[in-house]
């Protein structure tokens, strides 16, 4: 299955890379507001040269705590990051945002894929999905970034969140979004203990059963530091082991800050999971 990204082909037949490209402050800035668009699409060349399957820019901060960013300084961050990847680079670049503003802004200039974690309940951006008529990633939550990591709770944390996806799946087909334009992600860390995040991952196939890709993203994060008590450089080797495992169940996306290494490891399993009898 191949998905169309906005006319750039993701060939979901293997699993593929989705490459982190942050582009807040903390990451391509003078010190200011001000993003570098030139280093960042540097740091996309080096993830294509990786093996990176897609580009996933993401302008605001969704880390526990993190400060809101306006519509129009998200645009500002994204849009001339999209438009020099669009005219440098042949691969497809995902929209990391909830705004349905800076979704319009971010397909007009040039990306290929919205990648929502909040699933679309945002005032507005169920439309603005529709019109921009490209692949969309409905990812699970429970709170918002600001508060999620209180206090988590589920009754059964695999079956609350498929229950969410589908429920957000329906909204979508009922809003006149085809089925075949949307990837499901149980969204580890997203107001999840580090105990519903192990529950996700060992029962990942049930999420998979719903027949629509899935996309994980469990790369370098807390839950890894929590259980191994490692610092956020020391996350690698969890981060392979994780992607590792989701895609031996079926995971089609893993999205990673480690390109080339990530591609390594999902491509060794996808050739155990391939790999036919001699003779
Ligand atoms: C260190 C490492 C510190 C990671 C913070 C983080 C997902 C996502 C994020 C995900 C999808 C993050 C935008 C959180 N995670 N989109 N976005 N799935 N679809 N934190 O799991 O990477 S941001």
């Amino acid at each position: 299955m191949i998905l169309d990204c906005a006319g750039k082909p993701l060939d979901l037949t293997h699993p593929q890379v989705m490459g982190i490209l942050n582009v807040t402050p903390d990451s391509f800035s003078d010190g200011g507001e001000f993003i570098a668009a030139d280093a960042a699409l540097a740091q996309a060349k080096r993830m294509v040269a990786d093996g990176a399957g897609i580009i996933d820019v993401g302008g605001e901060s969704t880390r526990p705590g993190a400060k809101v960013v306006s519509v129009e300084e998200e645009i500002a961050r994204v849009v001339p990051v999209i438009q020099a990847i669009h005219s440098e680079l042949d691969i497809p670049i995902s929209i990391d945002t909830s705004k349905p503003e800076v979704m319009r802004a971010a397909i007009k200039a040039g990306a290929g894929m919205i990648n929502d974690v909040r699933a679309l309940q945002v005032s507005g951006a169920m439309q603005a999905a529709v019109d921009c008529d490209v692949p969309i990633c409905l990812m699970h939550s429970q709170g918002t970034p600001q508060t999620m990591q209180d206090a988590p709770q589920y009754d059964d944390v695999v079956a609350d969140v498929i229950a969410f996806l589908l429920e957000r799946k329906n909204a979508c087909e009922q809003a006149g979004i085809a089925r075949d334009k949307l990837i499901l992600d149980p969204g580890f860390g997203f107001g999840k203990r580090a105990t519903h995040n192990l529950l996700l991952m060992k029962h990942l196939s049930n999420l998979i059963a719903l027949d629509l890709p899935v996309l994980v993203g469990v790369s370098r994060k807390s839950m890894i530091g929590k259980l191994l008590k490692v610092t956020v450089e020391e996350r690698l080797a969890a981060s392979l082991s994780l992607a590792a495992i989701s895609v031996w169940q079926g995971a089609k996306i893993i999205r990673s800050h480690d390109v080339r290494e990530t591609v390594q490891a999902i491509m060794m399993c996808d050739h155990v999971m391939k790999v036919k009898n001699i003779d």
